[in-house]
């Protein structure tokens, strides 16, 4: 890991781009954590109240001015754009401001590739990277052509421009095979995971809603837990005990954000997959921020992405430690269907999670009467091993069981069953 004085950090001037004045601080403060996140050094923020882009710059004529003027005063190193600029945009906006534009889903892959450790983390960020990068790339390139465009100088031009695209496309069909790879890898230890037949789960939630705190808690793993956005890249998955003999598979993933870039969620595909195969969702929530339902509603449009979002789920109100007013969150709780608060720093509200989770599960196994062969015994020890064993005698047929077993274990019964 590289130390702290490695990193060189860049200054920027902030240019927030939204709709809503209530929202003003809350988006400048969540781009000033990624900025931290990001070893980017806020100098001052503008704003401008659109609700949708300029076409050419980003932001009216007016303000490309006023970031000009203020950039050169602070000698900022760049302008750190809250949004998604287009190639053509950039090269204009870099222009006229005279110096490096870097906008949040750039700024949200640097995070990424900081924070990458695993093979599989670091294929995926720079798949996103390129991925994002390709068509900026083009823009630049189209440019070049036209400025040095005509007779004599289009054949060079085109020659580096087609030699530049095809080496960006192999790196992206080279990465996607190493990607296939490790998802093939991933993908054996799902179906391993899944002879063992207890449901699966993910805690999903906005960055830092207290994820990796809870996964510490529930599993008493020492994973990274961390107040700076995207302390998570690389998903953990954990056997629980849970009350009363059940248990289930825990994935602790990364975490979600407004506007979570395209080619990231693309690129994460396989890390994401946790999520999808997941047979409930644990969706924890930050109680404590203020935008708490608008990150809810950001979870959710991230959920739908992924096609998950008819999965179970059970809502955690977290950091209820940080709520004076008790009656919060009951009222919380009680408006919520199948919802409970807690605090995964100080284990309050625990048990109410727990035997939630255990409801949860139990209503993913059923009920079965089987008799077992004498010879197919060790399914026997299956039942016990994998689901919850009500009843079991010897009989003359074979062993009768009744058992509360997941579907996968339920199949393998279903020759005995009474
Ligand atoms: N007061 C309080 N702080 C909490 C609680 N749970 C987590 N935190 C803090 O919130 C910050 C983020 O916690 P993490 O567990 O890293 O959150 P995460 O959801 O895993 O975040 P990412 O992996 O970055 O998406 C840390 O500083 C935690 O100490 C809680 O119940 N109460
Ligand atoms: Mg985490």
């Amino acid at each position: 890991m590289a130390s702290k004085l490695e990193v060189t950090i860049e200054t920027a001037v902030l240019v927030c781009v939204n709709e809503d004045e209530a929202e003003d601080q809350l988006v400048e403060d969540e781009l000033i954590g990624l900025c931290e996140a990001a070893g980017v050094e806020p100098l001052t923020t503008i704003r401008q109240r659109l609700d949708r882009p300029f076409k050419g710059t980003y932001v009216g004529t007016g303000k490309v001015e006023e970031i000009t003027v203020l950039a050169q005063d602070l000698s900022a190193d760049i302008v750190l754009i809250d949004g998604e600029v287009s190639g053509m945009q950039q090269r204009n906006l870099e222009e006229a401001f005279g110096r490096r534009v870097v906008d949040r889903t750039q700024l949200i892959l640097d995070i990424f590739a900081r924070r990458a450790r695993t093979k599989e983390g670091m294929l995926q960020v720079e798949l996103a990277q390129l991925t994002y990068m390709m068509p900026k790339l083009m823009s630049v390139y189209t440019k070049f052509e036209r400025q040095k465009g005509g007779i004599g100088m289009r054949g060079p031009g085109e020659t580096k421009l087609e030699t530049d695209k095809r080496m960006v496309r192999d790196r992206i069909s080279k990465l996607k095979g190493d990607i296939e790879d490790v998802k093939r890898v991933r993908d054996q230890q799902r179906t391993s995971r899944r002879k063992h037949p207890f449901p699966f789960a993910s805690i999903v939630g906005y960055t830092s809603a207290g994820k990796s705190t809870l996964m510490n808690r529930m599993s008493g793993t020492d994973l990274l837990a961390d107040a700076m956005p995207f302390a998570t890249l690389d998903p953990t998955t954990r056997k629980i005990d849970l009350p009363d003999g059940y248990a289930l598979f825990l994935t602790d993933t990364v975490g979600f954000i407004r506007n979570l870039p395209t080619h990231l969620v693309a690129a994460f595909q396989s890390t994401l997959e946790e999520v999808t195969f997941s047979d409930f969702i644990i969706h924890l929530v930050d109680i404590s921020h203020p935008n708490w339902e608008a990150q809810c509603d950001a979870v959710a449009e991230t959920l739908k992405r992924l096609k998950a979002d008819d999965k179970p789920a059970i809502t955690v109100f977290n950091k209820i430690d940080m709520i004076s007013d008790p009656s919060v969150r009951r009222e919380l709780v009680a408006e919520f269907p199948n919802s409970v608060a807690i605090s995964a720093t100080t284990g309050e509200g625990m048990n109410d999670l727990m035997n939630a989770i255990r409801r949860q599960v139990q209503d993913l196994l059923g009920f079965v009467k089987a008799l077992i062969p004498y010879d197919k015994s060790h399914l026997l020890q299956d039942c016990y091993n994998f689901g919850r064993v009500h009843k079991e005698e010897y009989r003359e047929g074979g062993i009768y069981v009744e058992a509360e077993l997941v579907s996968e274990m339920r199949h393998l019964l279903e020759n005995y069953a009474i």
